[in-house]
C-alpha cells in the first residue's frame, strides 16, 4: 500500500477542477497510511486578508470532510498546525537552487518578471516539497498542473540523500484518467483555478444547481457544432473531459452518443450530471456547516496524528544536517 500525501490551498472558494483532480480521489482512495493537508502556509504567498484565511481554512475543512475524508481513516490536518513544515523547508531551502525554482512554470506565470513579488511566490515549491517529504510520501494525487513540483520535489530528495544520507522517499505523481487538468468554462486556454478571476468560468463547489447549470450552459464552445475533442475545439474538449470526469464515460463514447445532437443537448446532459455528481457533497457541507466545532476537532486530531510523523524525520533530518543535538522548542498540539 503506498503512502500518499497530498494538499490544497485555502486560497479562494473550492472549485470543481480541485474536486475532480485532486478530492474526490482522495476521499475515494483514504487509507490509514494517506495525509491529506489543507496548506495555509502556501496561501499567504500572493497577499490575502487573514479573517479570510481562516474562514476560506475550515470551511475548506468542511467541504473535504463533505467529500467523505474520514479523519478515523486518513489524517486530514492543517498545515501551519505543524511546524515541522517551514522548518524542513528551510533545510530544503539550501538544497534547492536559483536555477531549478526559476523554471517553475507557475512562478514565471504568477511573477511575469516583476521584482516586487513575495519571495514566498518563489520558494514555495520547496514548501510543497517538504510537505510531500515529511510523511514519506510515494504518490501524490494532484492535478496536471502540480506535475512539475513532484518532479522538483524527487530533484531536491535526491540531491539531499546523496548529501546526507538515505532521508527522504523519491515520491511520484499520480493524476486522474479524466479531469487531470480542467479548464475555466470561459479563458478556455487556462485552468479553472481559485485565483482566476473568472467568476463565470470557474464552477465552484458552493454554486446552486442554477448557477451551475447556466455557468455549464453558458461555457465557451467553439465554432461549429459537432461534440468532438480535438486540439482546435478547446471549449468542447474541456467539457467533454469534465462529462467523462464526473461520469466515469470514455470521451469516444460521449462523442458518439452526441453524434448530430449539437453542444445545447450536450451541455444539457452535462450539467445534469455534474449537478447530480455534486448533490451528495453539497448536501453534506451544508449539514457539517452547522457544527463548525465538530471540524475544528477533527483537525487538531489530524494535526496530531500528522505531527508525530513530521517531527520523527525531522528529528533525523536535524541529525543527518549536523545540528547539534537538545531540546527542541515546538508547539505541540495537544
Ligand atoms: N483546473 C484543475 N483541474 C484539475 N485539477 C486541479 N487542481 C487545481 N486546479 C485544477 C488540483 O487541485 C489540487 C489543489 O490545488 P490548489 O489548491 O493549488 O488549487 P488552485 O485552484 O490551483 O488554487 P490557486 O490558489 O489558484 O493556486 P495556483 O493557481 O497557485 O495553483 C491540486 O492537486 C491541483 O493539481
Amino acid at each position: 500500500m503506498a503512502r500518499v500525501f497530498s494538499g490544497i490551498q485555502p486560497s479562494g472558494d473550492v472549485h470543481l477542477g480541485n474536486y475532480v483532480g485532486a478530492i474526490n480521489r482522495w476521499a475515494h482512495d483514504q487509507r490509514p497510511e494517506h495525509t491529506y493537508c489543507i496548506v495555509d502556509l502556501h496561501a499567504i504567498t500572493a497577499g490575502h486578508d487573514p479573517a479570510t484565511l481562516r474562514a476560506k481554512t475550515l470551511d475548506l475543512a468542511t467541504w473535504l470532510l463533505a467529500a467523505g475524508l474520514d479523519p478515523d481513516v486518513c489524517t486530514l490536518f492543517v498545515q501551519s498546525h505543524v511546524p515541522e513544515h517551514a522548518e524542513c523547508s528551510w533545510v530544503l531551502e539550501c538544497t534547492a537552487t536559483m536555477g531549478e525554482l526559476g523554471r517553475m512554470v507557475q512562478f514565471k506565470q504568477r511573477a511575469e518578471g516583476r521584482d516586487t513579488v513575495p519571495v514566498g511566490l518563489f520558494t514555495y515549491p520547496v514548501l510543497q516539497a517538504a510537505d510531500i517529504l515529511l510523511y514519506h510520501a510515494e504518490e501524490v494525487p494532484v492535478g496536471a498542473d502540480q506535475r512539475q513540483h513532484i518532479e522538483l520535489t524527487r530533484d531536491i530528495a535526491h540531491r539531499f540523500n546523496s548529501r546526507f544520507g538515505e532521508t527522504f522517499t523519491l515520491p511520484r505523481a499520480t493524476l486522474p484518467p479524466a479531469g487531470a487538468r480542467i479548464m475555466d468554462l470561459q479563458l478556455v486556454d487556462k485552468k479553472m483555478s481559485k485565483s482566476l478571476d473568472s467568476p463565470q468560468g470557474t464552477l465552484l463547489l458552493d454554486d446552486s444547481e442554477a448557477t451551475t447549470r447556466k455557468k455549464l450552459l453558458r461555457a465557451v464552445t467553439d465554432s461549429g457544432t459537432e461534440v468532438r475533442a480535438a486540439p482546435d475545439k478547446p471549449g468542447i474538449t474541456n467539457l467533454l473531459d469534465l462529462f467523462a470526469a464526473v461520469t466515469g464515460a470514455e470521451v469516444a463514447a460521449l462523442e458518439q452518443h452526441y453524434d448530430g445532437k449539437g453542444y445545447g443537448a450536450f451541455k444539457g446532459d452535462l450539467a445534469e450530471a455534474v449537478n447530480g455528481f455534486l448533490r451528495p457533497v453539497r448536501d453534506r457541507h451544508a449539514e457539517l456547516a452547522a457544527d463548525p466545532g465538530a471540524v475544528a476537532e477533527a483537525l487538531r486530531k489530524g494535526a496530531a496524528k500528522a505531527q508525530e510523523v513530521a517531527s520523527q524525520t525531522m528529528a533525523v533530518v536535524r541529525e543527518r544536517v549536523g545540528f547539534l543535538a537538545g531540546t527542541v522548542a515546538r508547539s505541540p498540539v495537544e
